[in-house]
Protein backbone atom coordinates (compact mmCIF):
# COMPACT_ATOMS: atom_id res chain seq x y z
CA UNK A 1 0.00 0.00 0.00
CA UNK A 2 2.09 3.22 -0.83
CA UNK A 3 1.43 6.47 1.22
CA UNK A 4 -1.33 7.72 -0.99
CA UNK A 5 -3.57 4.80 -0.09
CA UNK A 6 -3.23 4.92 3.57
CA UNK A 7 -4.11 8.81 3.50
CA UNK A 8 -6.75 8.15 1.87
CA UNK A 9 -7.65 5.48 4.24
CA UNK A 10 -6.79 7.80 7.26
CA UNK A 11 -9.53 10.29 5.53
CA UNK A 12 -12.55 8.00 5.17
CA UNK A 13 -11.88 6.88 8.68
CA UNK A 14 -12.04 10.20 10.31
CA UNK A 15 -15.04 10.63 7.39
CA UNK A 16 -16.18 7.72 9.38
CA UNK A 17 -15.60 9.37 13.00
CA UNK A 18 -16.64 12.96 11.98
CA UNK A 19 -20.04 11.43 10.76
CA UNK A 20 -20.69 10.00 13.65
CA UNK A 21 -19.85 12.19 16.07
CA UNK A 22 -22.19 14.91 14.65
CA UNK A 23 -24.75 12.62 14.43
CA UNK A 24 -24.61 11.82 18.25
CA UNK A 25 -24.02 15.71 19.55
CA UNK A 26 -26.96 16.53 16.97
CA UNK A 27 -29.75 13.94 18.18
CA UNK A 28 -27.90 14.75 22.00
CA UNK A 29 -28.86 18.53 21.37
CA UNK A 30 -32.44 17.74 19.83
CA UNK A 31 -33.31 15.31 23.10
CA UNK A 32 -32.10 17.73 25.38
CA UNK A 33 -34.49 20.57 23.75
CA UNK A 34 -37.55 17.99 24.14
CA UNK A 35 -37.87 17.36 27.09
CA UNK A 36 -37.90 13.16 28.01
CA UNK A 37 -36.26 12.57 25.14
CA UNK A 38 -33.37 9.51 25.51
CA UNK A 39 -30.35 10.88 23.51
CA UNK A 40 -28.49 7.70 21.24
CA UNK A 41 -25.63 7.44 23.72
CA UNK A 42 -27.68 6.95 27.10
CA UNK A 43 -29.82 4.82 25.13
CA UNK A 44 -27.33 2.24 24.05
CA UNK A 45 -25.73 2.56 27.89
CA UNK A 46 -28.84 1.75 29.30
CA UNK A 47 -29.67 -1.18 27.12
CA UNK A 48 -26.19 -2.14 28.44
CA UNK A 49 -26.62 -2.04 31.87
CA UNK A 50 -29.92 -4.09 31.72
CA UNK A 51 -28.43 -6.91 29.40
CA UNK A 52 -25.20 -7.07 31.10
CA UNK A 53 -24.61 -9.91 33.13
CA UNK A 54 -25.27 -10.22 37.01
CA UNK A 55 -21.42 -11.21 37.59
CA UNK A 56 -19.86 -8.67 35.15
CA UNK A 57 -22.27 -5.28 36.67
CA UNK A 58 -20.89 -6.94 39.90
CA UNK A 59 -16.98 -7.03 38.65
CA UNK A 60 -17.62 -3.50 37.07
CA UNK A 61 -18.62 -1.37 40.17
CA UNK A 62 -15.80 -3.32 42.46
CA UNK A 63 -13.24 -2.65 39.97
CA UNK A 64 -14.51 0.81 38.41
CA UNK A 65 -16.79 1.53 41.64
CA UNK A 66 -18.08 5.01 41.11
CA UNK A 67 -16.33 5.64 37.86
CA UNK A 68 -18.32 2.26 36.68
CA UNK A 69 -20.92 4.27 34.55
CA UNK A 70 -17.94 6.54 32.92
CA UNK A 71 -15.98 3.53 31.82
CA UNK A 72 -19.56 2.15 30.23
CA UNK A 73 -19.96 5.09 28.26
CA UNK A 74 -16.98 5.50 26.99
CA UNK A 75 -16.53 1.66 26.08
CA UNK A 76 -19.86 2.71 24.05
CA UNK A 77 -17.47 5.68 22.44
CA UNK A 78 -14.90 3.64 21.76
CA UNK A 79 -16.59 0.81 20.14
CA UNK A 80 -18.71 3.15 17.99
CA UNK A 81 -15.34 5.10 16.42
CA UNK A 82 -13.45 2.20 16.76
CA UNK A 83 -16.42 0.59 13.73
CA UNK A 84 -17.51 4.07 11.69
CA UNK A 85 -13.53 4.78 11.87
CA UNK A 86 -13.10 1.21 9.87
CA UNK A 87 -16.26 1.99 7.99
CA UNK A 88 -15.24 4.95 6.81
CA UNK A 89 -11.71 3.85 6.12
CA UNK A 90 -12.97 0.79 3.90
CA UNK A 91 -15.60 3.10 2.37
CA UNK A 92 -13.22 4.93 0.53
CA UNK A 93 -13.51 2.57 -2.56
CA UNK A 94 -16.98 1.66 -2.49
CA UNK A 95 -19.26 3.49 -0.03
CA UNK A 96 -22.50 0.60 -0.04
CA UNK A 97 -20.63 -1.47 2.89
CA UNK A 98 -19.55 1.55 4.91
CA UNK A 99 -23.50 3.05 4.48
CA UNK A 100 -24.39 -0.41 5.83
CA UNK A 101 -22.54 -0.79 8.75
CA UNK A 102 -23.72 3.24 9.73
CA UNK A 103 -27.16 2.06 8.90
CA UNK A 104 -27.04 -0.85 10.81
CA UNK A 105 -25.66 1.25 13.96
CA UNK A 106 -28.05 4.07 13.80
CA UNK A 107 -30.81 1.44 13.87
CA UNK A 108 -29.61 -0.19 16.65
CA UNK A 109 -29.61 3.02 18.57
CA UNK A 110 -32.41 4.06 17.34
CA UNK A 111 -34.16 0.61 18.60
CA UNK A 112 -32.60 1.56 22.03
CA UNK A 113 -33.96 4.90 21.82
CA UNK A 114 -37.66 3.83 21.08
CA UNK A 115 -37.46 1.01 24.06
CA UNK A 116 -35.50 2.82 26.83
CA UNK A 117 -37.18 2.82 29.94
CA UNK A 118 -36.03 6.00 31.02
CA UNK A 119 -37.80 8.11 27.97
CA UNK A 120 -41.13 10.02 29.57
CA UNK A 121 -41.03 10.95 26.41
CA UNK A 122 -43.69 9.96 23.12
CA UNK A 123 -42.55 8.00 20.70
CA UNK A 124 -43.04 10.82 18.00
CA UNK A 125 -40.37 13.04 19.55
CA UNK A 126 -37.77 10.20 20.34
CA UNK A 127 -38.16 8.94 16.77
CA UNK A 128 -37.80 12.34 15.69
CA UNK A 129 -34.55 12.55 17.46
CA UNK A 130 -33.32 8.92 16.00
CA UNK A 131 -34.00 10.55 12.51
CA UNK A 132 -31.73 13.31 13.23
CA UNK A 133 -29.20 10.86 14.38
CA UNK A 134 -30.11 9.16 11.08
CA UNK A 135 -29.61 11.94 8.37
CA UNK A 136 -26.69 13.55 10.15
CA UNK A 137 -24.84 9.73 10.56
CA UNK A 138 -25.28 8.47 7.43
CA UNK A 139 -25.81 11.26 4.79
CA UNK A 140 -22.94 13.19 6.45
CA UNK A 141 -20.79 10.02 5.61
CA UNK A 142 -22.13 9.70 2.39
CA UNK A 143 -21.33 13.07 1.76
CA UNK A 144 -17.71 12.83 2.82
CA UNK A 145 -17.13 9.75 0.98
CA UNK A 146 -18.58 11.18 -2.09
CA UNK A 147 -15.84 13.61 -1.98
CA UNK A 148 -13.27 11.08 -1.46
CA UNK A 149 -13.68 9.91 -4.93
CA UNK A 150 -15.61 6.63 -3.40
CA UNK A 151 -18.24 4.96 -5.82
CA UNK A 152 -16.22 7.02 -8.88
CA UNK A 153 -14.82 4.76 -11.68
CA UNK A 154 -11.27 4.72 -11.38
CA UNK A 155 -8.98 6.14 -13.29
CA UNK A 156 -6.55 3.53 -15.39
CA UNK A 157 -2.82 4.81 -15.93
CA UNK A 158 -2.71 7.17 -18.68
CA UNK A 159 -6.57 8.16 -18.51
CA UNK A 160 -7.18 11.73 -18.90
CA UNK A 161 -8.92 13.40 -15.99
CA UNK A 162 -12.08 13.88 -17.96
CA UNK A 163 -14.52 15.59 -15.56
CA UNK A 164 -11.68 17.97 -14.78
CA UNK A 165 -10.73 18.84 -18.11
CA UNK A 166 -13.95 18.81 -19.71
CA UNK A 167 -16.02 21.18 -17.10
CA UNK A 168 -14.02 23.91 -17.28
CA UNK A 169 -16.55 25.36 -14.51
CA UNK A 170 -15.33 23.30 -11.68
CA UNK A 171 -12.24 24.94 -10.65
CA UNK A 172 -11.98 22.69 -7.58
CA UNK A 173 -8.32 20.86 -7.38
CA UNK A 174 -9.08 17.29 -7.62
CA UNK A 175 -6.56 15.55 -6.12
CA UNK A 176 -5.47 12.19 -7.84
CA UNK A 177 -4.80 9.38 -5.00
CA UNK A 178 -3.38 5.77 -5.50
CA UNK A 179 -5.71 3.60 -4.48
CA UNK A 180 -4.45 0.15 -6.35
CA UNK A 181 -2.66 -1.62 -8.85
CA UNK A 182 -4.41 -3.50 -11.94
CA UNK A 183 -3.24 -6.94 -13.30
CA UNK A 184 -0.24 -5.80 -14.74
CA UNK A 185 0.73 -3.68 -11.74
CA UNK A 186 0.40 -0.11 -13.16
CA UNK A 187 -1.82 2.37 -10.99
CA UNK A 188 -4.97 2.80 -10.18
CA UNK A 189 -5.65 6.25 -8.84
CA UNK A 190 -9.01 8.36 -7.43
CA UNK A 191 -9.99 11.75 -7.72
CA UNK A 192 -10.67 13.38 -4.24
CA UNK A 193 -12.49 16.32 -4.10
CA UNK A 194 -10.82 18.71 -1.73
CA UNK A 195 -12.56 21.66 -1.44
CA UNK A 196 -15.73 19.15 -1.21
CA UNK A 197 -14.44 17.36 1.56
CA UNK A 198 -13.64 20.50 3.28
CA UNK A 199 -16.93 21.75 3.21
CA UNK A 200 -18.90 18.33 3.82
CA UNK A 201 -16.43 18.02 7.04
CA UNK A 202 -17.21 21.89 8.02
CA UNK A 203 -20.81 21.70 7.95
CA UNK A 204 -20.31 18.55 10.35
CA UNK A 205 -18.57 20.09 12.53
CA UNK A 206 -20.94 22.90 13.11
CA UNK A 207 -23.69 20.94 13.11
CA UNK A 208 -22.06 18.72 16.07
CA UNK A 209 -20.86 21.82 17.63
CA UNK A 210 -24.62 23.05 17.85
CA UNK A 211 -26.03 20.00 18.98
CA UNK A 212 -23.19 20.14 22.03
CA UNK A 213 -23.78 23.32 22.38
CA UNK A 214 -27.94 22.63 22.78
CA UNK A 215 -27.37 19.11 24.78
CA UNK A 216 -25.31 21.12 27.58
CA UNK A 217 -28.07 24.48 27.68
CA UNK A 218 -31.07 21.95 27.60
CA UNK A 219 -32.39 20.16 30.28
CA UNK A 220 -31.24 21.12 34.03
CA UNK A 221 -35.04 22.30 35.03
CA UNK A 222 -34.47 20.27 38.40
CA UNK A 223 -31.30 22.24 39.26
CA UNK A 224 -33.23 25.22 39.01
CA UNK A 225 -36.16 24.10 41.43
CA UNK A 226 -33.53 22.89 43.86
CA UNK A 227 -31.78 26.07 44.34
CA UNK A 228 -34.71 27.87 44.61
CA UNK A 229 -36.24 25.22 46.91
CA UNK A 230 -36.36 26.18 51.14
CA UNK A 231 -37.26 23.48 53.53
CA UNK A 232 -39.61 24.39 55.93
CA UNK A 233 -38.42 23.05 59.75
CA UNK A 234 -39.26 19.52 60.60
CA UNK A 235 -42.57 19.36 62.93
CA UNK A 236 -40.38 16.53 64.72
CA UNK A 237 -36.23 17.09 64.40
CA UNK A 238 -33.69 14.33 65.27
CA UNK A 239 -32.83 14.08 68.47
CA UNK A 240 -29.35 15.94 68.95
CA UNK A 241 -26.51 13.48 68.09
CA UNK A 242 -25.31 12.26 71.32
CA UNK A 243 -21.81 13.86 72.14
CA UNK A 244 -20.32 10.30 71.81
CA UNK A 245 -21.34 8.80 68.94
CA UNK A 246 -18.11 8.47 67.58
CA UNK A 247 -14.41 8.46 68.38
CA UNK A 248 -11.82 10.47 67.63
CA UNK A 249 -9.72 8.38 65.51
CA UNK A 250 -7.86 9.54 62.30
CA UNK A 251 -8.94 7.16 59.63
CA UNK A 252 -12.36 6.36 61.36
CA UNK A 253 -15.63 6.94 59.30
CA UNK A 254 -17.40 10.08 60.37
CA UNK A 255 -20.79 9.44 62.10
CA UNK A 256 -22.40 11.45 59.15
CA UNK A 257 -21.60 11.18 55.78
CA UNK A 258 -20.95 14.50 53.98
CA UNK A 259 -23.64 14.35 50.86
CA UNK A 260 -20.64 14.82 48.54
CA UNK A 261 -19.20 11.33 49.88
CA UNK A 262 -22.44 9.68 50.11
CA UNK A 263 -22.09 6.47 48.24
CA UNK A 264 -24.27 6.24 45.18
CA UNK A 265 -25.72 3.10 42.98
CA UNK A 266 -28.38 3.15 40.51
CA UNK A 267 -28.86 2.08 37.11
CA UNK A 268 -29.07 5.91 35.66
CA UNK A 269 -26.29 7.13 33.37
CA UNK A 270 -27.96 10.56 33.20
CA UNK A 271 -29.14 11.49 36.45
CA UNK A 272 -33.01 11.91 36.02
CA UNK A 273 -34.29 15.73 35.93
CA UNK A 274 -36.99 15.76 37.52
CA UNK A 275 -38.09 19.10 38.45
CA UNK A 276 -40.99 20.48 40.97
CA UNK A 277 -43.02 22.08 38.87
CA UNK A 278 -45.26 19.28 37.57
CA UNK A 279 -43.86 16.87 40.58
CA UNK A 280 -46.86 14.59 41.49
CA UNK A 281 -46.05 11.21 43.40
CA UNK A 282 -49.16 8.69 42.39
CA UNK A 283 -50.04 6.08 45.51
CA UNK A 284 -52.34 3.80 44.21
CA UNK A 285 -53.57 0.13 43.56
CA UNK A 286 -55.27 -2.01 46.39
CA UNK A 287 -55.92 1.18 48.12
CA UNK A 288 -59.61 2.88 49.04
CA UNK A 289 -58.54 6.60 48.07
CA UNK A 290 -55.80 6.44 45.37
CA UNK A 291 -53.81 9.70 45.94
CA UNK A 292 -52.09 12.34 43.88
CA UNK A 293 -49.44 14.72 45.74
CA UNK A 294 -47.49 17.72 44.53
CA UNK A 295 -44.57 18.16 46.03
CA UNK A 296 -46.33 21.07 47.90
CA UNK A 297 -48.88 18.70 49.33
CA UNK A 298 -45.62 16.69 50.68
CA UNK A 299 -44.23 20.18 52.00
CA UNK A 300 -47.07 20.71 54.07
CA UNK A 301 -47.19 17.66 56.05
CA UNK A 302 -45.96 16.74 59.53
CA UNK A 303 -42.23 16.39 58.50
CA UNK A 304 -39.75 14.12 60.55
CA UNK A 305 -36.17 14.10 60.49
CA UNK A 306 -34.16 11.04 61.26
CA UNK A 307 -30.75 9.58 61.04
CA UNK A 308 -30.79 6.56 59.10
CA UNK A 309 -27.68 4.22 57.89
CA UNK A 310 -28.52 3.22 53.89
CA UNK A 311 -26.49 0.20 52.84
CA UNK A 312 -26.51 -1.74 49.33
CA UNK A 313 -26.81 -5.27 48.70
CA UNK A 314 -23.92 -4.97 46.47
CA UNK A 315 -21.60 -4.34 49.74
CA UNK A 316 -18.80 -6.86 50.05
CA UNK A 317 -18.18 -7.62 53.33
CA UNK A 318 -15.73 -4.57 54.43
CA UNK A 319 -16.39 -2.25 51.65
CA UNK A 320 -17.53 1.18 51.56
CA UNK A 321 -20.96 0.92 50.02
CA UNK A 322 -22.94 1.85 53.13
CA UNK A 323 -23.60 5.39 54.52
CA UNK A 324 -25.27 6.87 57.06
CA UNK A 325 -27.10 10.34 56.82
CA UNK A 326 -29.99 12.57 58.16
CA UNK A 327 -33.37 12.37 56.42
CA UNK A 328 -36.31 14.60 56.21
CA UNK A 329 -39.39 13.34 55.03
CA UNK A 330 -42.88 12.31 55.15
CA UNK A 331 -43.76 9.08 57.29
CA UNK A 332 -44.55 6.46 54.17
CA UNK A 333 -47.31 5.20 56.59
CA UNK A 334 -48.86 8.07 57.05
CA UNK A 335 -49.46 8.34 53.59
CA UNK A 336 -50.45 4.87 53.37
CA UNK A 337 -52.63 5.31 56.15
CA UNK A 338 -54.39 7.97 54.59
CA UNK A 339 -54.86 6.26 50.92
CA UNK A 340 -56.24 3.23 52.89
CA UNK A 341 -54.65 0.09 51.87
CA UNK A 342 -57.15 -2.92 51.67
CA UNK A 343 -56.80 -6.16 52.42
CA UNK A 344 -54.67 -8.97 51.25
CA UNK A 345 -51.46 -6.85 50.19
CA UNK A 346 -48.46 -7.55 51.30
CA UNK A 347 -46.37 -4.96 49.19
CA UNK A 348 -45.55 -1.53 47.65
CA UNK A 349 -44.26 -1.05 44.15
CA UNK A 350 -42.17 1.87 43.98
CA UNK A 351 -41.33 3.25 40.78
CA UNK A 352 -38.88 5.99 39.76
CA UNK A 353 -38.93 8.56 36.74
CA UNK A 354 -36.42 6.95 34.96
CA UNK A 355 -38.28 3.20 34.91
CA UNK A 356 -36.39 1.34 38.22
CA UNK A 357 -38.89 -0.65 40.36
CA UNK A 358 -38.58 -2.02 43.85
CA UNK A 359 -40.64 -4.28 45.76
CA UNK A 360 -41.04 -3.46 49.54
CA UNK A 361 -42.99 -5.28 51.91
CA UNK A 362 -45.95 -3.84 53.35
CA UNK A 363 -45.09 -4.43 57.17
CA UNK A 364 -41.31 -2.63 56.75
CA UNK A 365 -43.39 0.47 55.30
CA UNK A 366 -46.03 0.43 57.65
CA UNK A 367 -44.23 -1.03 60.84
CA UNK A 368 -42.65 1.24 63.71
CA UNK A 369 -39.27 1.69 62.20
CA UNK A 370 -41.36 4.46 60.16
CA UNK A 371 -39.86 4.62 56.60
CA UNK A 372 -39.85 7.83 55.31
CA UNK A 373 -40.91 9.43 51.63
CA UNK A 374 -37.87 11.90 51.77
CA UNK A 375 -37.07 14.99 50.35
CA UNK A 376 -34.21 16.58 52.58
CA UNK A 377 -30.57 15.14 53.17
CA UNK A 378 -28.21 16.48 55.89
CA UNK A 379 -30.13 19.63 56.09
CA UNK A 380 -30.82 20.05 51.91
CA UNK A 381 -33.03 18.98 49.60
CA UNK A 382 -31.69 15.89 48.20
CA UNK A 383 -28.81 16.28 45.65
CA UNK A 384 -30.05 15.14 42.95
CA UNK A 385 -27.95 12.12 42.20
CA UNK A 386 -29.74 11.03 45.67
CA UNK A 387 -32.98 11.20 44.06
CA UNK A 388 -34.13 14.63 43.72
CA UNK A 389 -37.05 16.17 44.52
CA UNK A 390 -38.44 12.70 46.91
CA UNK A 391 -36.99 9.32 47.39
CA UNK A 392 -37.46 6.55 49.56
CA UNK A 393 -35.52 5.72 52.99
CA UNK A 394 -36.86 2.59 54.86
CA UNK A 395 -34.14 1.13 57.68
CA UNK A 396 -33.38 -2.22 57.82
CA UNK A 397 -33.83 -3.15 53.78
CA UNK A 398 -31.19 -3.05 51.04
CA UNK A 399 -31.27 0.25 49.10
CA UNK A 400 -32.95 -2.16 46.15
CA UNK A 401 -35.71 -3.00 47.55
CA UNK A 402 -36.42 -0.11 49.74
CA UNK A 403 -34.63 3.22 48.42
CA UNK A 404 -35.88 4.32 45.20
CA UNK A 405 -34.71 8.12 43.90
CA UNK A 406 -36.04 10.31 41.84
CA UNK A 407 -40.00 8.52 43.12
CA UNK A 408 -43.06 8.89 41.40
CA UNK A 409 -45.87 5.83 42.06
CA UNK A 410 -46.24 3.75 45.19
CA UNK A 411 -48.56 0.95 43.75
CA UNK A 412 -49.95 -0.75 46.69
CA UNK A 413 -50.20 -4.87 45.42
CA UNK A 414 -49.09 -8.41 46.08
CA UNK A 415 -45.57 -9.55 45.87
CA UNK A 416 -47.18 -12.39 43.53
CA UNK A 417 -48.47 -9.68 41.04
CA UNK A 418 -45.39 -8.30 40.35
CA UNK A 419 -40.99 -8.37 39.54
CA UNK A 420 -38.97 -5.31 40.26
CA UNK A 421 -36.07 -4.20 38.50
CA UNK A 422 -33.40 -6.32 40.35
CA UNK A 423 -35.55 -9.28 41.47
CA UNK A 424 -36.51 -10.16 37.75
CA UNK A 425 -32.45 -10.56 37.54
CA UNK A 426 -31.56 -12.72 40.01
CA UNK A 427 -31.64 -10.91 43.49
CA UNK A 428 -33.97 -11.98 45.97
CA UNK A 429 -37.44 -10.65 46.51
CA UNK A 430 -37.11 -9.79 50.26
CA UNK A 431 -33.63 -8.38 51.51
CA UNK A 432 -33.73 -7.58 55.25
CA UNK A 433 -30.07 -5.97 55.87
CA UNK A 434 -27.18 -8.56 57.36
CA UNK A 435 -25.44 -7.92 60.52
CA UNK A 436 -21.97 -6.62 59.50
CA UNK A 437 -19.10 -5.16 61.17
CA UNK A 438 -15.70 -3.36 59.51
CA UNK A 439 -12.19 -2.23 60.30
CA UNK A 440 -11.66 1.40 59.07
CA UNK A 441 -8.54 1.71 61.04
CA UNK A 442 -5.48 0.58 60.37
CA UNK A 443 -5.81 0.15 56.70
CA UNK A 444 -4.91 -3.23 55.16
CA UNK A 445 -1.24 -3.93 54.81
CA UNK A 446 -0.46 -0.86 56.71
CA UNK A 447 2.79 -0.71 58.26
CA UNK A 448 2.74 0.00 62.06
CA UNK A 449 4.90 0.63 64.58
CA UNK A 450 4.99 -2.07 67.66
CA UNK A 451 2.96 -0.64 70.89
CA UNK A 452 -0.25 0.16 71.65
CA UNK A 453 -2.19 0.75 68.52
CA UNK A 454 -5.95 1.54 67.88
CA UNK A 455 -7.95 -0.57 65.81
CA UNK A 456 -11.38 0.94 64.68
CA UNK A 457 -14.40 0.80 62.62
CA UNK A 458 -18.18 0.89 61.97
CA UNK A 459 -20.92 -1.83 62.88
CA UNK A 460 -24.68 -2.21 61.97
CA UNK A 461 -27.45 -4.07 62.28
CA UNK A 462 -30.73 -2.23 61.40
CA UNK A 463 -33.21 -2.26 62.49
CA UNK A 464 -32.64 -3.57 66.27
CA UNK A 465 -28.94 -2.35 66.57
CA UNK A 466 -25.31 -3.18 67.50
CA UNK A 467 -25.07 -4.88 70.97
CA UNK A 468 -21.20 -6.11 71.17
CA UNK A 469 -18.00 -6.17 68.95
CA UNK A 470 -15.43 -8.32 69.31
CA UNK A 471 -11.85 -7.95 67.41
CA UNK A 472 -9.13 -10.96 67.32
CA UNK A 473 -5.82 -11.28 66.25
CA UNK A 474 -4.09 -14.40 64.48
CA UNK A 475 -7.35 -16.22 65.44
CA UNK A 476 -6.52 -16.11 69.07
CA UNK A 477 -9.62 -15.28 71.72
CA UNK A 478 -12.38 -12.58 70.81
CA UNK A 479 -11.56 -9.06 72.66
CA UNK A 480 -14.68 -6.96 73.50
CA UNK A 481 -14.29 -3.90 71.54
CA UNK A 482 -15.83 -0.56 73.03
CA UNK A 483 -18.38 0.72 71.28
CA UNK A 484 -19.86 4.20 71.09
CA UNK A 485 -22.53 5.98 72.42
CA UNK A 486 -25.77 4.43 69.91
CA UNK A 487 -27.22 7.24 67.77
CA UNK A 488 -30.37 4.62 66.86
CA UNK A 489 -30.94 1.48 66.19
CA UNK A 490 -31.27 1.92 62.46
CA UNK A 491 -27.43 4.19 62.42
CA UNK A 492 -24.05 2.39 62.30
CA UNK A 493 -21.86 2.15 65.44
CA UNK A 494 -18.72 3.07 65.69
CA UNK A 495 -16.19 0.98 67.71
CA UNK A 496 -12.60 1.08 69.02
CA UNK A 497 -10.20 -1.77 70.76
CA UNK A 498 -6.58 -1.17 72.09
CA UNK A 499 -4.27 -3.38 70.62
CA UNK A 500 -0.51 -4.04 72.25
CA UNK A 501 0.99 -4.85 68.86
CA UNK A 502 3.98 -7.16 68.69
CA UNK A 503 6.33 -7.47 65.80
CA UNK A 504 5.15 -9.17 62.85
CA UNK A 505 2.47 -9.71 60.14
CA UNK A 506 -0.52 -9.79 61.80
CA UNK A 507 -4.52 -10.54 60.88
CA UNK A 508 -6.75 -8.46 62.14
CA UNK A 509 -10.73 -9.82 62.45
CA UNK A 510 -13.87 -8.41 63.33
CA UNK A 511 -17.36 -9.34 63.97
CA UNK A 512 -20.85 -7.61 65.59
CA UNK A 513 -23.60 -8.99 67.49
CA UNK A 514 -27.13 -7.24 67.63
CA UNK A 515 -29.78 -7.20 70.06
CA UNK A 516 -31.46 -10.23 68.88
CA UNK A 517 -28.67 -11.88 70.32
CA UNK A 518 -27.63 -12.98 66.95
CA UNK A 519 -23.42 -13.09 66.03
CA UNK A 520 -22.08 -11.96 62.79
CA UNK A 521 -21.53 -15.40 60.60
CA UNK A 522 -17.85 -16.63 59.39
CA UNK A 523 -19.64 -18.42 56.61
CA UNK A 524 -18.58 -16.05 53.55
CA UNK A 525 -21.35 -14.91 50.92
CA UNK A 526 -21.59 -13.35 47.94
CA UNK A 527 -23.00 -10.30 47.61
CA UNK A 528 -25.70 -11.84 45.05
CA UNK A 529 -28.72 -12.69 45.75
CA UNK A 530 -28.99 -11.21 49.25
CA UNK A 531 -26.22 -9.96 50.82
CA UNK A 532 -22.47 -10.61 51.73
CA UNK A 533 -21.76 -12.16 54.92
CA UNK A 534 -18.58 -12.99 56.63
CA UNK A 535 -15.83 -11.09 58.35
CA UNK A 536 -13.74 -8.30 57.59
CA UNK A 537 -10.11 -9.23 58.29
CA UNK A 538 -6.74 -6.68 57.82
CA UNK A 539 -3.50 -7.91 57.17
CA UNK A 540 -1.21 -5.59 58.64
CA UNK A 541 3.31 -5.44 59.70
CA UNK A 542 4.29 -4.22 62.92
CA UNK A 543 7.54 -3.82 63.18
N1 LIG B 1 -34.41 5.21 40.78
C1 LIG B 1 -33.53 4.41 41.38
N2 LIG B 1 -33.51 4.34 42.73
C2 LIG B 1 -32.62 3.56 43.36
C3 LIG B 1 -31.70 2.78 42.63
C4 LIG B 1 -31.74 2.86 41.21
O1 LIG B 1 -30.99 2.20 40.50
N3 LIG B 1 -32.66 3.70 40.63
N4 LIG B 1 -30.79 1.99 43.29
C5 LIG B 1 -31.11 1.58 44.65
C6 LIG B 1 -29.96 1.02 45.34
S1 LIG B 1 -29.40 -0.48 44.77
C7 LIG B 1 -29.40 1.61 46.44
S2 LIG B 1 -28.26 0.79 47.36
C8 LIG B 1 -29.79 2.97 46.85
C9 LIG B 1 -28.57 3.85 46.93
O2 LIG B 1 -28.93 5.17 47.23
P1 LIG B 1 -27.83 6.31 47.10
O3 LIG B 1 -27.32 6.27 45.69
O4 LIG B 1 -28.50 7.58 47.45
O5 LIG B 1 -26.74 5.96 48.07
O6 LIG B 1 -30.70 3.55 45.94
C10 LIG B 1 -31.71 2.71 45.48
N5 LIG B 1 -32.62 3.51 44.72
MO1 LIG C 1 -27.94 -1.20 46.19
Amino acid sequence: MSTSTASLRALGAVSGLVAATAGVLAAHGVAALLTGVTPPVTAVGNRAIDWTPQPVKEWAIETFGAADKTVLVGGVLVTVALLTGAAGAGGVRRRGPALALMTGLVALASAAMLTDRTSTAGPAAQAGTAAVLAVVGIGGLWWLLRALGADAPARQPGGRARDHALTPRRRTPRTRVLVGEDLAGREITSDVDRRRFLQAAGALAAVGAAGGAAARMGGGAAVASRDALRLPAPAVPARAVPGGVSFDIPGLTPHLTPNADFYRVDTALTVPDVPLDGYRLRIHGLVDNPLELTFQDLLDRRLVERRITLTCVSNPVGGDLVDNASWLGVPMRELLAEAGVREGADAVRSTSADGFTAGTPLEALTDDREALVAIGMNGEPLPLEHGFPVRMVTPGLYGYVSATKWLVDLEVTRFADFSAYWTSRGYAEQAPIKLSSRIDVPGSFEQLGAGQQTVAGVAWAQPHGIDAVEVRVDGGDWQQAELAEEDSEVTWRPWRWDWPAEPGTHRLEVRASDRTGETQTSQRAPVAPDGSTGWHSVTVTVS
